[in-house]
């Protein structure tokens, strides 16, 4: 008696293993359940997409800054990664802590499928029903968990005193794995179907009323090993906490404009492109760039004038801060005296080098004000202007530690030779870039050790909110050298050498670079 009660507790548990494989399952089918759903009312609802958006907009600027760094764009791959390498791990120990009973995991599933809940509830761009995606998540989590629990547990065959059945589980598992990948590959697939580069191949040719002067042969020198003076739109560079590109389609997309206004206005897609367009040519920079950084680059940007939106809708004496809003909740804060201003060519922008934006640089539309970095003028996929003051809306970085007001600071970069690069001895050619947006470029000098400054030859200026190109030819002699640029710009400040971080405002320090010849 005591022996065949002993057998029987026993063989009611189930194996570490396939305990543990039991919470895997359980968890990949919540996720592709979920992916499913999402793919049917925003992909964005999607979970696994919304708990890693959430995860960002929670990580301490630091460890942002970090990441960045260390993984540059494949920061958020990495993000994704680690996050399914945690994922993975909690559900195999929640499986293995249900070997006995399916309590523990069933908890442990509502406790995931929660955090889901709360990911897509936070979201300002996704409504209620998209609730349903993290809700699907959670049924079918717990019903394959509480199903394969069962199925697991040997003890019905061994009461009827078979063998714990190995094979079921093999099968129900086996079936749950591809039902969760047929559920999972239909959701991205659909998804794709829905996205927006079908509405942005729809959109055809933007044709401005006003274009921007054509770019003159000599206002680069990319035959040196400067970049090209514009940027083709694959390689602009891209600054976003956006997890998934947000994808929104132009008949769904539309603009408020509200707060410190005489008469609220609200636009659609048709609304913008049927205005006459402007196309500006402007050099972008982000505040993250470090001295010698990629985070700059230029376009031909179409769009309408951000100042005639605001005087068509009458902005208010007292308005500080054109506080922008993109889908995906991201927020930015610019002053209104720039976005207003009719002289400084703030944009609401739809086109970018002669197509409608690409998806990743905010279609259908985006801010573009010349003069200020990137987190504080130029929100992508905007939905919301709001007018108002500094005190009463803080937008995204701020309550990260950056400044509030961030006008773009004068720089330059080495561009050639790459540093640690061997060239051979005689006549160097060392050029590269520099900007100072709103002011223009008057002087690059650029110098050999600790030698005297040479003034550098300039590229043609195509306006004062572009970057310049610049040149000099040194005689070298066979050994190694350090090569120091600095810009001037036409207010007559010269780059300061002090060394600051890109925290707060934005990195300043003279570029230097090493090299070898031979
Ligand atoms: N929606 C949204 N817009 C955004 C950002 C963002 O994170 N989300 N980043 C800003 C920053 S920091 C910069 S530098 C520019 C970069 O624009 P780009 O990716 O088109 O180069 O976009 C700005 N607009
Ligand atoms: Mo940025």
């Amino acid at each position: 008696m005591h022996r065949m009660n002993h057998a029987k507790r026993s063989a009611a548990v189930i194996g570490v293993g396939r305990a543990g494989l039991l919470g895997v399952l359980a968890l990949a089918s919540a996720l592709a359940a979920g992916h499913l759903v999402a793919a049917l009312i925003n992909i964005n609802a999607s979970p696994y997409l919304a708990v890693g958006n959430g995860a960002i907009d929670l990580t301490p600027v630091e460890l942002k800054d970090f990441a960045v760094r260390t993984f540059g764009v494949y920061d958020k791959l990495v993000l994704l990664l680690g996050m399914a390498a945690v994922m993975v791990i909690a559900a195999a120990l929640a499986g293995i802590a249900s070997r006995r009973s399916p309590v523990p995991g069933a908890v442990a599933i509502v406790l995931f499928g929660l955090v889901g809940v709360l990911a897509v509830a936070q979201r300002p761009d996704l409504g209620v029903v998209a609730l349903l995606a993290p809700v699907a998540s959670l049924l079918a989590g717990t019903a394959v968990f509480l199903w394969l629990h069962r199925v697991a547990r040997p003890h019905d065959e061994l009461v009827e005193g078979g063998q714990p059945s190995r094979r079921s589980f093999l099968v129900a598992g086996a079936g749950v794995v591809v039902g969760a990948g047929v559920a999972g590959a239909g959701g991205q697939w659909l998804a794709g179907a829905r996205d927006a580069a079908s509405s942005r191949a729809a959109v055809g040719a933007l044709v401005p009323a006003r274009t921007a002067p054509a770019i003159p042969a000599d206002a680069d020198f990319a035959k040196l090993g400067t970049p090209t003076f514009l940027t083709p739109n694959k390689d602009f560079y891209r600054v976003d906490t956006a997890l998934s590109v947000p994808q929104v389609r132009t008949e769904d997309w539309s603009l408020r404009l509200h707060g410190m206004v005489e008469n609220e206005r609200t636009y659609n897609y048709a609304d913008i492109r049927n205005r006459p367009l402007v196309e500006r040519t402007i050099t972008m920079t982000c505040v993250s760039n470090e001295v010698g950084g990629s985070y700059v680059s230029t376009a031909n940007f179409v769009g309408i004038d951000l100042a005639d939106l605001l005087a068509e809708a009458g902005v208010r004496p007292g308005a500080e801060q054109l506080f922008s809003t993109s889908v995906d909740g991201w927020t930015c804060g610019s002053p209104v005296a720039a976005a207003a201003d009719p002289g400084r060519g703030a944009m609401l922008a739809i086109g970018m080098n002669g197509e409608p934006l690409p998806v990743e640089h905010g279609f259908p539309a985006r801010l573009v004000i010349p003069g200020l970095y990137g987190y504080v003028s130029a929100t992508k996929w905007v939905i919301d202007l709001e007018v108002t003051t500094w005190a009463a809306r803080r937008a995204y970085w701020l309550e990260r530690s950056w400044a509030e007001q961030a006008p773009i600071k004068t720089q330059s970069r080495i561009d050639f030779p790459k540093g640690f690069e061997t060239v051979p001895a005689g006549k160097v050619r060392v050029g590269g870039i520099a900007w100072a947006q709103g002011t223009g470029i008057a002087k690059v000098e650029v110098r050999v050790g600790q030698g005297a400054w040479q003034e550098t030859t300039l590229s043609r200026e195509v306006n004062a909110d572009t970057w310049r190109m610049w040149w000099h030819e040194f005689d070298l002699p066979v050994g190694n050298h350090q090569v120091t640029c600095r810009a001037t710009d036409k207010s007559g400040y010269t780059q300061t050498d002090q060394r600051m971080g890109t925290v707060p405002d934005g990195a300043t320090g003279w570029h230097v670079i090493n090299f070898t010849t031979r």
